[in-house]
């Protein structure tokens, strides 16, 4: 912060203009942003299968008017797509050859739900819903998990591996390498954060997590704070990558909080990068993460540690692919 707006913040605090706990709308006026700056509604998902996500979050709002069905139903899209090898049920299998899929879903009011380790559940956004709605928890493991998912009437599907997964899991068993290790074909979790014309938020995570993981392994993506994290008084953040790095920075949770201290969506997810660089330097080139960001305004931001990372943006009046900075060139 400047010296200049140390002293008009110092001074306000003085006079009683600004109170302790107005500091994040406060800094944004200072900052000269305004409440409409943004999009509303927006959605921005990661990588480019949220372009298609997306659509879907958008007609879902303007049909049900709700962003927590919107940003539940987006991501179905991606669970439900055949060719992803990195969410859902088609997805690469860990190093015993089984599919265990990770997802969380949270709305602005701070109700939140996750799954993880989950098998044989095509739409594990919906049971981690149904974990947030029509349970005590906030979060179910494994086979408490499924056992759950046919509580609820949900189908279960077949174990089989998708012949592309297969192939891919066959080829891998050669070599075996013992720590997965991250590229741009096995960390493309779908993440989505959604805005309505109101500034209620929500937002959702789902991944079949790293290829060839050890059986057992959970990511960020389910982990509330880590892979997604939202509040209607301030924004929405979830992340992509590898999902150790991202658990011990507490992602998501950390670019929220940056932005209620008054960065903005870019700065907050620059800065949670920046973070987790700091505390993984022995093997940051081994290391692709990035994450997303809104705020209540309706502005976006996105950064990763590597280039390749990309991201959707929904508004009215586009859907764009957009490559994300990247603190590495
Ligand atoms: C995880 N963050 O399980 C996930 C993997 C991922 O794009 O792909 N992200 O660590």
């Amino acid at each position: 912060m400047t010296t200049r707006r140390k002293f008009i913040k110092q001074s306000l605090l003085s006079t009683g203009l600004l109170i302790p706990g107005s500091t994040a709308l406060a800094e944004n006026k200072l900052r000269g942003r305004g409440v409409k700056t943004g999009n509303k509604p927006l959605f921005v998902s990661t990588w480019d299968h949220g372009l298609a996500a997306n659509e879907k979050a958008w007609t879902m709002l303007s049909e049900t008017g709700s962003i927590l069905d919107a940003v539940e139903e987006g991501v179905k899209v991606t669970e439900a797509d055949l060719s992803s090898r990195t969410v859902g049920i088609y997805g690469y299998p860990d190093r015993e050859g089984i599919v265990t899929l990770d997802a969380s879903i949270m709305s602005g009011t701070g109700d939140c739900g996750s799954v993880c380790f989950v098998r044989q559940v095509k739409h594990p956004i919906t049971l981690a819903r149904k974990v947030m709605e029509n349970t005590p928890h906030v979060m179910l493991a494994g086979e408490g998990a499924r056992q759950f998912a046919i509580s609820e009437g949900m189908p279960i599907e077949e174990e089989t591996l998708h012949p592309e997964s297969e192939k891919e899991y066959l080829k891998w068993l050669e070599e075996q390498e013992y720590r997965p290790i991250i590229n741009i074909e096995n960390h493309d979790t779908i993440g989505m954060v959604g805005l309505d014309a109101n500034g209620n938020l929500a937002g959702s995570c789902t991944t079949s997590g790293l290829a060839f993981k050890m059986h057992g392994r959970v990511g960020d993506s389910p982990i509330i704070g880590a892979g997604l994290y939202v509040d209607n008084e301030v924004g929405a953040a979830t992340a992509t990558g590898m999902g150790e790095t991202i658990i011990k920075v507490c992602g998501s949770f950390l670019v929220v909080e940056l932005m209620r201290q008054g960065r903005s969506p870019q700065e907050a997810c620059e800065e949670a990068v920046n973070r987790l660089i700091r505390k993984n330097q022995e093997n940051i080139e081994d290391i692709q993460a990035g994450f997303i960001a809104i705020n209540k305004e309706g502005e976006h931001g996105a950064y990763a540690v590597h280039p390749g990372f990309n991201f959707s943006v929904r508004h009215d009046k586009a859907n764009d692919l957009i490559d994300s900075k990247s603190e590495f060139q």
